[in-house]
């Protein structure tokens, strides 16, 4: 650290004042009124949430496939690299860094499957003798339905909770309610308020109990430190239990049950973390892997933050992370908790607040389901060697449209009234811009390969011309605005529910079907690796280098973008709440030295729809 540079040293706080403030809020005040309220959403001090990752998942996935041993060392492969390594396989050293061949040096008996695999003239994916990049694409579907039923599983155990879908194997759930109806059941003297309580419904609850059962296999992430080389248990008696913690050990119970049934159902081991938000919940989550569940009491945060690298944190690991890092010199959250939100606003925008929060434990990001999530399907193949006859393209457009009729089908079986509004064909040399073109999908009562790779070949011709010679590099074939609606209605605008707002992109499907290069990318619904936000009007694009660890193939991208998307909707959201008013009493006062958290200071307040110029850019296009 350059603490010594006169320059930066000005931006420094005293480094005691910072140790007392940034974690100040850690055992606010709960009256009557905070438990008795059930819309405090993310202000509520008696929150938590969980964050449930599947261990090792694709390799689960093939495991319970093949009904294999859960010892069994196993690693899942697409083309020469490995995508997921079973537990017993790491015991010999293996990692998703190794190539195929060394896995097996490391281990002879290690048992490896190539992901499954859509081939030209087959319906369905498979496990092939003759896999090849040039004939093949990778299929996820095995994983997207296995990864349905888990959710499947929170949805019915938790009818109550909030469950947001983050990531192909993880899900945040918000157990804040169904968590209090617990708190309300085992403590039944909580459910009225004394006659003679001083405040009325704003008196604290009286004293929690001295002691927490802490349910089984459970990790309590410690709240002092521990020293060089001694792990042992601290006394902690100095800490006694909040109602937060009684909130945090019934959350537990739930999360150990689910994760009971997804293991004796299903089959899958699973870790999970709990804790008073998302961001952190989804750090604990990774503490005890696998088949692990850790827990962070509001009073371990600062210890367990403090020597932390920051860019652990969600949100912080990409560019804005290193951003930060190069700008202040910091690695660890207690390096960056000395930068003061001044100099951070000056330099990284407004915004910049909700970073500076994250590193002190705050996220106001709420867990919800994102149905933006099922407004399009895609399926996209690079090619390992460009396709340079017109008459190549239909080959590849049918297996493509084998994976989205597919997709589609399975879709239909849950929700019956499914369909897409429209059909799109995007074509790359590289990650270049894409070329596409779309055309709307006329309504069918049972789609077959047939109709959508007619429909494909239509908009490949059209695209494609006379012209003999092309250079097509990657294909993309999506099906978008997919919509609910009577099974049999035949006027396609009557399948759309008149609640969803509609967005750019679903505006942009009313304008002909025809677009040009180079503006083809900036308008079009989908492409394998961005998406366009409907609120800030951009294109949000993956980093070239997570689109190449995302595997030789696009496929895994849909799942990476969901998440992008799903993140970016976190970002808006985060902006949004610091930019509200204040409403009530229940979130930290704010602190006369800086503006407030929740942004009083209209001035702050950015115009909706204003491009950010601050962090945002972090989120935005590679360059
Ligand atoms: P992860 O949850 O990151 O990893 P994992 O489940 O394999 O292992 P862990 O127990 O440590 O959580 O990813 C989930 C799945 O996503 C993984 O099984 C395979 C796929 N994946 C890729 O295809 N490429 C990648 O680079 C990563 C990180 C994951
Ligand atoms: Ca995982
Ligand atoms: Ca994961």
């Amino acid at each position: 650290m350059s603490l010594a540079s006169p320059t930066k040293s000005s931006i420094w706080k005293g480094k005691e004042k910072a140790m007392d403030e940034d974690y100040a809020d850690l055992r606010p005040v709960i009256t009557y009124r905070h438990l008795h309220s059930h819309n405090l959403g993310v202000r509520d001090p008696l929150r938590v949430v969980g964050l449930c990752d599947s261990d090792a998942f694709y390799a689960a996935c093939e495991r319970v496939r093949l009904n294999l041993s859960e010892d069994a060392p196993l690693v899942v492969q697409q083309w020469e690299s490995l995508i997921a390594v079973s537990y017993p396989a790491r015991k010999y050293g293996i990692s998703r860094m190794d190539k195929i061949k060394d896995a097996k040096k490391k281990c002879p008996d290690l048992v490896s499957v190539h992901v499954a695999t859509y081939k030209e003239g087959e319906k369905e994916p498979g496990y092939w003798d003759d896999i090849d990049t040039r004939t093949h694409k990778v299929s996820l579907d095995l994983y997207r339905r296995e990864s349905a039923k888990i959710m499947n599983v929170f949805k019915e155990m938790l009818p109550n909770g909030e469950i947001e879908k983050a990531s192909i194997d993880e899900a945040f759930i918000d157990l804040t309610q169904p968590v209090r109806d617990t708190i309300l059941e085992r403590y039944p003297y909580l459910a009225n308020i004394p006659p003679n309580a001083p405040q009325g419904a704003d008196t604290p609850l009286p004293s929690p109990p001295l002691e927490l059962d802490w349910a089984d296999k459970v990790h309590l992430i410690p709240i002092l430190p521990s020293d060089d080389g001694d792990d042992s248990p601290k006394d902690e008696s100095e800490f006694p239990p909040t109602w937060h913690d009684v909130a945090l050990c019934i959350a537990a119970e739930f999360m150990t049950k689910m994760r009971k049934q997804v293991l004796d159902t299903l089959g899958y081991s699973t870790s999970a973390g709990l804790a008073r938000n998302k961001a952190l919940a989804k750090l604990s989550a990774s503490v005890r892997k696998p088949n692990g569940q850790s827990i962070l009491r509001n009073d371990a945060i600062p210890n367990y933050l403090r020597p932390m690298a920051f860019q652990k944190i969600r949100f912080l690991g990409g560019k804005l992370g290193k951003a930060f890092a190069d700008e202040y010199d910091v690695s660890s959250v207690g390096d960056i908790l000395t930068v003061s939100l001044d100099e951070m606003q000056s330099k990284f925008g407004e915004e910049s607040l909700w970073v500076y929060e994250l590193v002190r434990g705050i996220d106001r990001s709420e867990v919800k389901e994102k149905t933006a999530y099922f407004k399009s399907m895609l399926a996209s193949k690079n090619l390992p060697k460009p396709i340079t006859k017109s008459s190549e393209g239909p080959q590849w457009i049918r297996v493509l449209a084998a994976e989205l009729t597919l997709r589609l089908n399975e879709a239909r079986e849950t929700m019956p009234s499914l369909w897409p509004k429209t059909i799109a064909l995007h074509l790359r040399k590289g990650y270049e811009a894409s070329r596409s073109k779309q055309a709307p999908f006329p309504f069918v009562k049972e789609v077959t390969v047939d109709i959508v790779a007619s429909a494909g070949n239509k908009l490949w011709k059209e695209m494609t011309g006379n012209a003999k010679d092309v250079n097509v590099g990657a294909l993309q074939l999506s099906f978008s605005n997919l919509g609910r609606g009577e099974v049999g209605q035949k006027n396609i605008d009557g399948f759309f529910q008149q609640s969803t707002k509609r967005s750019r992109e679903d505006a942009e499907d009313d304008q002909p079907s025809d677009t040009i290069q180079g503006r083809a990318s900036s308008s079009s619904p989908q492409s394998p690796s961005s998406f366009v936000c409907s609120r800030c009007k951009k294109r949000i694009e993956l980093p070239i280098h997570v689109v190449e660890i995302r595997g030789h193939d696009a496929e895994g991208l849909a799942e990476t973008v969901a998440a992008l998307r799903a993140e970016h909707d976190d970002f808006h959201f985060a902006q949004d709440l610091a930019n509200a008013p204040e409403t009530d009493q229940t979130g930290p006062a704010p602190k006369p030295s800086k503006p407030s958290s929740t942004g009083r200071d209209t001035k702050r307040r950015k115009k909706a729809g204003e491009p950010s110029k601050g962090i945002a850019r972090y989120f935005n296009k590679a360059g």
